[in-house]
């Protein structure tokens, strides 16, 4: 018999991993307008993804840089100002601080969150449409456009609503038509009205600077329906391919509008960037402030051909991330582009979109209310749930099922069994594993191995629910071979082969606390906690054997708590409140 624990059974010294061929990586999650809290949708769509990623490939040892931050220019922070009857710097100040601890607190885990009002941001982002209007990029042009006279400013995308001519729906924006999905010019829209006095507004001449887009139709086909038909989402293609298809249009990169960016030329009193080319360049003012802070080199994350650029986003982003960004990136010359946008869909609620007007939607920061130590349940549903090929449902029952059946019944149960054995038989002390010769244990250890593969590989191709369950089935695993070795019967009539059943299942609790790190964060914490597990052996790249003989493991905590019937119907009822509230306010 093999008495060197780490020499038995046929196993590698540790995984090798898959090597990657970047250098490092830049993640971007969408900034978040500053006008209003966040809510699941918000965190299910962009951000978890964005943040399993970013700590997956921190375990590996990879070179990452996860950038985000507040929006805080463009209409929708204007008209939230004018509604609550406070100053736009008021609104932004508010939410960027309420959003930043949101994230915070659900182990969303920035090296930075920034602001698009930082003066770093409007110097880097007014020096950037500099550089294309030298270039002679833009396209300026004196045109028509809708204006309200009462309030004496031009109307442009939010501040304009009427109806969309492709899908009749009545409260379409002037950009956009978040009902169809369409995008607009206020001037397709029917019957328009103005967002500032709900008066039909006139037509007057202003002058603005355009991105003929259409002059990179050619390059966009050849870069995204040529170059990126097999690695982006089929959702994220097929929008870019029927945008390209369409036919390209020149757009305005200018507002008339005092809240923004300055437009930095003679000439341009009164006007400010268009919010959606400042904001994407809030990724790069973001990396310019980590980058001071910590003594890096900003453009090795921009500049650098061997560094993999990857935005997160939600599918109401795809155009400007995949199309109008990389052109004004392209235009400018120097910059790489994105690898992959790998957006979702959106989540529902109960059956029914997220509305912030009619208040239907779990805010965050009032499920820490109620749910105070439970973010990584939430993590783990909205992660099994995510919309990742299709919109998907978030339901009260579901999230209690999940808990009760998966985290509790599952995870927690098989690390709780395992401590809590390994105390009563053995003091607490990782029992000798060195009667480890069956094909069983031979197989048991290989799965543990294999499931590094599995994970590993959906979350290279963004597939983060089946990354998640992969993990999770590792966990299947250990119940099930505790359960066919009965080690608590075992016990009576050969102490040592309990032993070995036990350290093979305490190996497998600390590889769940490596593989589930970047799902969820705290339980990982508190498994390695648990097992005493030295922080340093935390690596995606761990060897097969983490725990040596003799080792003191902690006393058992419960990981995961049953969630009652009544908790889940106080949330729907709350809903239900929430929503007729929103309505009855509408009527009046
Ligand atoms: N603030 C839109 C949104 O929240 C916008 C994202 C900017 S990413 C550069 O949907
Ligand atoms: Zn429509």
């Amino acid at each position: 018999m093999n008495k060197d624990q780490s020499k038995i059974v046929n196993l590698p010294a540790g995984r090798q991993g898959r090597k990657s061929k970047f250098k490092r990586y830049t993640v971007t999650a969408a900034l978040p307008y500053a006008n209003g809290p966040l809510h699941i949708g918000h965190l299910a769509g962009a951000y978890l993804p964005a943040d399993i990623y970013a700590r997956y490939l921190r375990l590996k040892g990879e070179d990452v840089l996860f950038v985000c931050g507040s929006d805080e220019h463009g209409a929708a922070i204007t008209l939230r100002a004018k509604k609550d009857g406070v100053s736009p710097k008021e609104i932004v100040d508010k939410y960027h601080h309420l959003n930043k601890k949101s994230f915070e607190d659900f182990g969303i885990d920035f090296d930075i969150f920034h602001r698009t009002s930082s003066e770093l941001h409007h110097k880097t982002a007014a020096d950037f449409f500099k550089v294309l209007n030298d270039k002679d990029e833009f396209v300026r042009k004196t045109t028509e456009q809708y204006y309200d006279e009462e309030h004496q400013q031009f109307l442009a995308d939010r501040y304009i609503t009427g109806t969309c001519p492709k899908c009749d729906y009545g409260n379409a924006y002037g950009d956009q038509c978040e009902k169809c999905g369409s995008s607009l010019s206020p001037k397709e829209l029917i019957n328009p009205k103005s967002a500032l006095s709900g008066n039909q507004p006139v037509l007057k001449e202003t002058k603005h600077w355009y991105l003929p887009m259409d002059k990179y139709e050619r390059w966009l086909k050849e870069w995204i329906i040529d170059g990126h038909k097999d690695d982006w989402k089929p959702n994220v293609f097929g929008q870019c391919k029927s945008w390209i298809e369409g036919g390209l249009k020149q757009r305005a990169m200018t507002r008339d509008l005092d809240w923004g960016v300055k437009v930095p030329l003679e000439g341009a009193e009164g006007k400010v960037l268009y919010v959606w080319l400042d904001a994407p360049i809030g990724y790069i003012s973001a990396t310019k402030q980590w980058a001071a802070d910590n003594d890096k080199n900003w453009e090795d994350y921009w500049k650098d051909n061997d560094t993999k650029l990857v935005h997160f986003i939600g599918k109401d982003n795809i155009v400007f991330h995949c199309i109008i960004f990389p052109i004004l990136l392209k235009a400018h010359g120097g910059f790489i582009l994105p690898d992959n946008v790998p957006a979702n869909e959106f989540l529902n609620l109960e059956g029914d979109k997220f509305s912030t007007s009619r208040n239907w939607a779990v805010w965050l920061n009032e499920y820490l209310d109620d749910f105070p130590d439970k973010q990584d349940v939430l993590r783990y549903v909205l992660c099994a749930n995510a919309p990742e090929t299709k919109d998907n449902d978030f339901t009260w029952r579901d999230f209690q099922a999940r808990n009760n059946n998966e985290l509790v019944a599952n995870l927690g149960n098989f690390v709780n069994r395992v401590i809590t054995l390994v105390h009563k038989f053995y003091d607490g002390k990782m029992p000798d594993g060195s009667e480890k010769d069956t094909v069983e244990d031979t197989k048991l250890l290989d799965k543990i191995m294999d499931a590094y593969d599995y994970v590993e590989q959906h979350l290279e191709n963004y597939e983060f629910r089946a990354a998640q369950s992969e993990a999770m089935n590792l966990a299947r695993i250990g119940n099930k071979y505790l359960a066919d070795n009965e080690p608590w019967k075992l016990i009576k009539t050969d102490k040592k082969r309990t032993g070995a059943i036990l350290n093979n299942s305490l190996q497998i609790a600390a590889h769940l606390s490596i593989l589930l790190a970047p799902f969820l964060p705290s339980t990982s914490n508190k498994i390695a906690g648990l097992l005493n597990l030295n922080k340093s052996k935390l690596s995606w790249d761990a060897e097969d054997v983490l725990l040596k003989s003799g080792h003191q493991i902690n006393k058992a905590e419960l990981l995961f708590a049953k969630i009652e019937d009544w908790e889940i119907e106080t949330q729907i009822e709350k809903l239900q409140k929430a929503k007729e509230k929103a309505q009855s306010i509408s009527n009046i």
